[in-house]
């Protein structure tokens, strides 16, 4: 009873730090820095649209120089048009085009679909999508996203071309549909400065949904690195010896 009085005089963040191994600790404190200092960035919409044949496209652009960051490892997107704009079904929340980084600094969509842009991006092994809702009558699955739904199907969705078609109809092709309140992160294959670097992102439609959404950059990845899961399984095995010691 005197152990239960002592526990709950205590903290959930002191019971954790008093009864865990300091590697573990340590470990867990290195992850959580790496997620730590996102910033929601500002974007600016060029003037005129891209895309395909049906240039449907409106491209937004983000000064990272101005964000305080030296420099970035991951960008998220999240829908956030609250169910509001665009279409319905495999269409429903924010649809994205292409992302793209690049040191030229345009005015102009057609200016941002030519730019070179930074090879700094995975779209197979470092993005994490996570599905958002459909409004009814509901298709069975995200528009850009592969068999299983929950995950890009790039040969679609095309995210480093700003090729998307901006229609409903059967030449449908080259973005990715968010749904309602999803979120995709890309994980940088390498850290970019953020001296005179520009994010641009694509917005088939037009519609609007993208003034609603929400990106942000961040100094550190979001999926946990092979380095970093295997300190952290050291970690974890060290934490069960300890218990077993006990
Ligand atoms: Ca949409
Ligand atoms: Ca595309």
């Amino acid at each position: 009873m005197g152990y239960a009085l002592h526990r709950s005089s205590l903290t959930a963040k002191e019971n954790f730090v008093n009864h865990t191994p300091k590697k573990f600790v340590a470990v867990a404190a290195l992850m959580l820095a790496s997620a730590a200092h996102a910033v929601p960035v500002s974007l600016t919409k060029l003037t005129g649209l891209t895309g395909g044949t049906l240039a449907g496209t409106a491209v937004y652009k983000a000064d990272l120089s101005a964000i305080g960051l030296a420099s970035i490892l991951s960008i998220g997107i999240r829908d956030n048009s609250s169910g509001l704009g665009g279409a319905v079904g495999q269409f429903s929340g924010f649809d994205l085009d292409a992302i793209k980084l690049s040191t030229t600094d345009c005015a102009d969509a057609a200016c941002a679909k030519g730019a070179a842009g930074l090879s700094l991006f995975d779209f197979v092994s470092h993005v994490l999508f996570t599905p958002g809702t459909q409004r009814v009558p509901v298709d069975a699955k995200l528009f850009g996203t592969d068999a299983s739904g929950s995950a890009v199907d790039n040969a679609v969705a095309t995210l480093d071309q700003f090729d998307g078609e901006s229609t409903t109809g059967p030449t449908v092709f080259g973005f990715l549909s968010l749904g309602d309140d999803g979120a995709i992160d890309f994980d940088l294959t390498a850290a970019a400065s953020t001296t005179g670097l520009f994010l641009y992102i694509g917005e088939v439609g037009d519609n609007g949904e993208v003034a609603a959404s929400d990106v942000i950059v961040r100094e550190g990845h979001v999926l946990p690195e092979p380095g970093g899961l295997a300190l952290f399984g050291l970690a974890a095995a060290g934490l069960a010896w300890v218990r077993r010691r006990r």
